[in-house]
């Protein structure tokens, strides 16, 4: 049996937790098109016959503007303790840079593996994916190189072979059919936030946090804070189409974690500084 752990690091919005649904085979983490999506550190765990793979998902490297970022910043420290091997991941889409090289620079230092998947390749004409790939071998000394699509899954399994190679023999560190490490809560606060940075745009996504109140039989109720009182009515929307529309699209992923129906009561909350307020950031896991 071989089993460890993977860190994923990148920039912001390369595609970190794209790929570990991607090489968890189902969708573990939440994604979006925003940067700064995840905010802490979660395990997206590939089972196998023979080996059970727990990719670190954490956020993207930054410089702290705020608690909030400050205590991502330290996350993505911390999850580089006691990892067997690090992915790094960069976008192809984008010009391959000092961000990148700075990430580089952090997980080159680490005295572990470090496999390069150069993301995003459906995006790219084939010509543009070799020179971006040479770009990206400049990085530092890769153990291997992997062009992948996160999004088609052209290249995952391969990337997930290349991995799981690289992990030592050792014990299931979970459940051989656990997918992730977080609460249920979590994952359904993680759901309800998904689809609110999907249906928002500028600062504002920066500005939500979700937390579950209260899970019954039949009833989720969740708050979504924002810090504002015009932040909320935007994600209220007018006459309640936004709030709506963000429980008519989480419900069916936390029905279907639950197993079972439920009705999804969200109510928007403003918090002033809700991301420089410690208290606040420890009660929502931050
Ligand atoms: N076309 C394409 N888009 C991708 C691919 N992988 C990820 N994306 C998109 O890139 C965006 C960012 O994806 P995430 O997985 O949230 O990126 P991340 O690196 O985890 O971002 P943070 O958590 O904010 O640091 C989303 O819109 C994804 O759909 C890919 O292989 N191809
Ligand atoms: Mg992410």
């Amino acid at each position: 049996m071989k089993s460890g752990f993977v860190a994923i690091a990148g920039r912001p919005n390369v595609g970190k937790s794209t790929l570990v649904n991607a090489l968890c085979g189902s969708k573990v983490v939440i994604v979006s098109d925003k940067p700064q999506t995840t905010r802490r550190r979660i395990f997206g765990i590939a089972n196998g016959e023979d080996y059970q793979l727990v990719l670190v998902d954490m956020p993207g490297f930054q410089r702290p503007r705020d608690a909030l970022t400050e205590r991502m910043q330290r996350t993505v420290d911390r999850s580089f303790e006691d990892v067997d091997a690090v992915l790094l991941a960069v976008d192809c889409r984008d010009r391959i840079g000092a961000g990148d090289r700075f990430v580089a620079s952090r997980v080159f230092g680490l005295g572990v593996p470090v496999v390069i998947a150069v993301n995003k390749v459906d995006r790219l004409k084939p010509g543009h994916i070799a020179s971006q790939m040479a770009t990206a071998a400049e990085l530092g000394p890769f153990v291997a190189l992997h062009p992948v699509s996160a999004k088609t899954g052209d290249g995952i399994g391969e990337l997930r072979e290349e991995l799981v190679a690289l992990l030592p023999e050792g014990p299931l560190y979970f459940e051989a059919d656990a997918r992730t490490d977080l609460s249920v809560d979590a994952q359904i606060a993680e759901l309800v936030r998904e689809k609110a940075l999907g249906l928002t745009r500028e600062e504002l996504p920066h500005a939500v946090s979700v937390d579950v109140e209260e899970i019954d039989e039949r009833r989720v109720r969740a708050a979504i804070y924002v810090e504002t009182e015009s932040q909320k009515k935007i994600v209220v929307g007018q006459g309640g189409r936004v709030i709506r529309e963000i429980g008519t699209r989480a419900r069916p992923e936390i029905e279907a974690l639950l197993g079972r129906g439920v009705f999804l009561d969200l109510q928007v909350k403003v918090r002033p500084h809700w991301r420089r307020d410690d208290a606040m950031l420890e009660r929502l896991g931050l």
